[in-house]
């Protein structure tokens, strides 16, 4: 039977790029995001070229109340979820927390944790009753070291690593796999984001090295996706070849 997918933030980078790779797969999905016009786009462009049913699904995640409703009110043939993808999120700014901006540090909190946690909390159940189901959590280089600058959406990630293992200790029982999938640099908006639009800082982030392109991290997450059942990839750390830890690169390419 095909398989249901939901991809958090699949309006950009990293998820629209796991959405094109499982839309190749044949899987039906689910895409979710704030932004709702490049989600109906997303859907056009990819119905096109591919054979696959897709629902649209635009609602913030780090809304609590926002996440519930969405999730409740999905139509009854969307309501079995094989996969999740958790991989909607940010990091706003890239200096000193002495001087770090509160409501960037709230944004990032509540967008990589607790959106994490509302999607998570609300797609669980139904894998348990079914005792079967797949989380995968887009983790980061930044949950496995910290960087300086790096603070509050360092914090966030670590939170992320360590939630995926509290995951996998809680839902074992039920026969649910959990990985966490965990890239180095990757150009996406990412860094346009991070730098609140200033686009020329964000390129200078990826300037003398070949970094990820959304694509690379998506073949890994189809990858643990699409092991059979008794194969769980708990954690898979990819890097740009250019680079050999969070702050060290080879930029030769300069
Ligand atoms: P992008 O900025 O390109 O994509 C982020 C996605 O998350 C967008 O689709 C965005 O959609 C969605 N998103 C952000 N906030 C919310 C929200 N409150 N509610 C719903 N959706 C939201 O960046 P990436 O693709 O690079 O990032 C994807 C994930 O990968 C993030 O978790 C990031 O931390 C992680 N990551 C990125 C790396 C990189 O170097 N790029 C490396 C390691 C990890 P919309 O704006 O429409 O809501
Ligand atoms: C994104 C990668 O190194 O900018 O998670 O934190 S990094």
């Amino acid at each position: 039977m095909t398989k249901t997918i939901m991809i958090t933030g699949a309006s950009s980078g990293i998820g629209e790029a796991c959405a094109w790779r499982f839309a190749a797969e044949g899987f039906r999905m689910i895409l979710t995001g704030r932004r709702k016009t490049r989600l109906e786009k997303l859907k056009s462009a990819l119905s096109e070229k591919h054979q696959v049913e897709i629902l649209p699904l635009a609602f913030d995640v780090s809304s609590r109340q926002e996440t519930e409703q969405a999730i409740k009110e999905l139509p009854r043939e969307w309501e079995k979820i094989d996969i999740l993808v958790n991989n909607a999120g940010l990091a706003l700014g890239f200096g000193g927390i002495d001087q770090g901006n509160i409501d960037d540090w709230e944004k990032m909190i509540d967008t990589n944790l607790k959106g994490l946690l509302y999607i998570s909390r609300a797609i669980m159940p139904g894998m348990v009753e079914r005792k079967s189901g797949h989380i995968i959590n887009i983790g980061s280089i930044a949950g496995k070291e910290t960087y300086p600058g790096g603070n509050v959406y360092c914090a966030t990630k670590n939170a992320v690593d360590s939630l995926t293992r509290a995951m996998r200790m809680d839902l074992v029982h039920y026969g649910i796999r959990v990985s966490n999938v965990s890239p180095g640099a990757t150009e996406t908006e990412f860094s346009e984001v991070r730098f609140h639009g200033d686009i020329q800082k964000a390129k200078n982030i990826y300037k003398g090295y070949k970094p990820l392109c959304g694509d690379d991290v998506a073949r890994a997450v189809v990858f643990a996706a699409t092991l059979p059942g008794h194969v769980n990839v708990n954690d898979m750390l990819i890097m740009p070849t250019a680079q050999a830890a969070a702050t060290i690169f080879n930029k030769k390419g300069e």
